[in-house]
């Protein structure tokens, strides 16, 4: 008997030390105990007081059994007293709960009204955020700025996001940010975020949208708002003139033929942003009217993709060799893709050679704003 508790204590003991180990990794992405916002933070805290509370809670209870579990163990043959009802004790431990449940729910109720009234829209920064399957459309609407799967934002701004799906139901969450908030087909939900300093941060879908729900994320990258303002004039300057007969600029020729039907890779241009608006429904009109056989759907703004950080929304580091195995087979990445079901270079007749995958791949990271203009641009 002592041998067995003895064996469930030590047990007991080498899983709270794991949790402890795996608690104090600091270098975890999305960890919601090092929050970088005041409404994480917030979160946190809330989190942290309940937390309390129900270790005290467990303690005074657990306690109890194991104080009682010994003291009236059977030690005889004897029937012991029989008893039935305790109004006392029932009162207490009905009170007790309830002033427990009120004492929690203050505190968040209080936190529900800060996290959910949105600041004045003059004063923030207004941004779109659209779920697709599977990957994540951002708009500027009054920087007429469009991008995908990395979302770019000043420290110590108020952000209001409206969060919205073209599909199905997704959900947004930057654990050390804010979060999270259904992407809802057909309705508008509005979440309030703020970063307090600059730096790379983890968001994810937190909804289970399909069969790559899980490789659905996204980079969150906080500036100090003069780095900001590049990232914005950057985005409406126009990359560098290829060098014609360059492989770059042969994989340009390619890509316009084969990919942009789908993808935009220039709304740096004057009136690109309500053009990619338009295009984005088009493309979307398209596949929704024929779901089989269609060779268009809505595809990330790749615009300046030579900038990204990551690929595939979040999944991989976007350098060649990723890009070249991903237009080769985004399968190979992410399944279920609706560029591979639905792009004409995957049907066996429009094939595109090795040479020719190579020369798109150098030719998206070859976009990025050219610094003449970009000079030009700021002036
Ligand atoms: C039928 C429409 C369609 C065509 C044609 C198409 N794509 Fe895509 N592409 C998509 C979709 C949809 C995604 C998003 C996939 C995902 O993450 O689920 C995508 C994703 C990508 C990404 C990753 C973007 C990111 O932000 O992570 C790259 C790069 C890309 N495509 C390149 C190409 C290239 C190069 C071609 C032409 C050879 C091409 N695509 C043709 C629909 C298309
Ligand atoms: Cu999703």
């Amino acid at each position: 008997m002592y041998k067995r508790i003895k064996s469930i204590i030590g047990l007991g003991l080498m899983f709270s030390l794991l949790l402890f180990v795996i608690a104090c990794n600091s270098d975890s992405p999305q960890s919601t105990f090092d929050p970088h916002g005041p409404i994480a933070e917030l979160q946190k805290n809330l989190f942290m007081f309940t937390f309390w509370i129900a270790v005290v809670v467990f303690i005074i209870v657990e306690g109890g059994i194991i104080y009682l579990t010994f003291k009236y163990r059977k030690k005889d043959d004897k029937l012991p007293v029989q008893t039935h009802g305790n109004l006392k004790l029932e009162i207490t431990w009905t009170i007790i709960p309830a002033i427990i449940v009120v004492i929690i729910a203050i505190p968040t109720v209080l936190a529900i009204w800060e996290t959910q009234v949105m600041p004045e829209e003059e004063d923030s920064l207004v941004i779109e955020a659209v779920g697709h399957q599977w990957w994540f459309e951002f708009k500027y609407p009054t920087e007429e700025v469009v991008t995908a799967n990395e979302l770019h934002l000043p420290e110590d701004k108020d952000v209001i996001v409206n969060l919205r799906s073209q599909d199905v139901l997704h959900s947004f969450w930057i654990p050390k940010i804010a979060g999270k908030v259904d992407m809802v087909p057909n309705h508008e939900n509005q979440l309030y975020i703020k970063a307090d300093e600059p730096g790379l941060y983890y968001g994810q879908c937190a909804e289970f949208c399909g069969i790559a729900h899980a490789m659905m994320r996204f980079r969150v990258i906080v500036h100090t708002p003069e780095n900001y303002q590049n990232w914005l004039d950057e985005m409406r300057t126009p990359p560098a003139k290829l060098a014609s007969g360059s492989d770059e600029d042969e994989g340009r020729k390619l890509f316009v033929g084969n990919c942009s039907m789908c993808h935009t890779y220039d709304s740096y241009k004057k009136g690109a942003y309500t053009k990619e608006i338009t295009s984005q429904y088009n493309r979307w009109e398209e596949w929704k009217n024929d779901k089989e056989n269609s060779a268009i759907v809505s595809a990330p703004n790749l615009t300046h993709y030579g900038n990204r950080i990551t690929l595939a929304a979040g999944i991989k580091e976007n350098n060649l060799e990723n890009l070249i195995k991903w237009i080769e087979n985004p399968d190979e990445i992410k399944i279920g893709t609706r560029m591979k079901n639905h792009a004409s270079i995957y049907r066996d007749e429009n094939e595109l050679s090795n040479e020719q995958i190579n020369q798109i791949a150098k030719y998206l990271l070859s976009l990025k704003p050219s610094q003449e203009s970009s000079a030009t641009y700021n002036k």
